[in-house]
């Protein structure tokens, strides 16, 4: 992907946490700005987030992984001879959601990100840390929710700068926008 110049990112993360929200508030807020974003939804089934993407305008497709847990480049390899990259800029490639084995299986992108969010709990950082290891981009997102909830944001950075010294967390809301404009300049977009 590299060679044909369109950046890419793997999006790693547990289920619900709000890959696929992000991307799309990612992707419109590039869109603006004249950037052609695509996305890959990876799904064990179904097409819930495919759709998703194609109804917000995102060149977008499905793959389904039966009864794998995780994407592999092979997949990837695949689903991209679908898509028209001479026409993109960017590719943003969803992973399926667990905070495992997505870590063991790299896709070949620019970038790999990982996003958790408040609503499980605040010892998913010290539960799975290898993934956290792995990508160089680690989200907290949902931060609107926490006044709502027990979850520490203390304890997720802490846990983080012990896992990955120098990295910093990034807090996002996928539904009011709060730091995503940092998370694309993270990902090598300047708005
Ligand atoms: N309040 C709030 N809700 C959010 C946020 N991001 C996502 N959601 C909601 O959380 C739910 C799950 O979001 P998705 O983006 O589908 O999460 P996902 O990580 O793609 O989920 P899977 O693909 O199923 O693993 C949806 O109802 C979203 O609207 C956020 O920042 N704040
Ligand atoms: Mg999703
Ligand atoms: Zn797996």
């Amino acid at each position: 992907m590299r060679s044909i110049g369109i950046k890419s990112v793997d999006v790693m993360g547990s289920i619900g946490s709000g890959k696929t929200a992000l991307i799309v508030r990612m992707a419109t807020m590039m869109r603006e700005h004249g950037l052609r974003v695509g996305a890959i939804a990876g799904d064990v089934s179904g097409e819930d987030d495919y759709t998703i993407f194609k109804q917000s305008g995102i060149v977008s497709v499905n793959v389904n992984t039966g009864k794998e847990c995780h994407l592999d480049a092979h997949l990837i390899e695949h689903a991209i001879e679908d898509m028209d990259l001479d026409r993109l800029d960017f590719l943003f490639i969803e992973n399926v959601g667990n905070l495992v084995c997505p870590a063991d299986f790299p896709l070949g992108t620019d970038h790999r990100m990982v996003v958790i969010s408040p609503t499980e709990g605040d010892d998913m950082i010290n539960k799975h840390p290898q993934i956290f290891l792995e990508a160089e981009i680690a989200v907290l997102n949902k931060i609107d929710l926490l006044p709502y909830l027990d979850a520490s944001v203390d304890r997720l950075i802490a846990d983080y700068s012990r896992v990955r010294k120098r990295s910093k967390l990034h807090l996002t809301s996928a539904k009011t926008g709060e730091g995503t404009e940092e998370l694309l300049k993270a990902l090598g977009v300047d708005l």
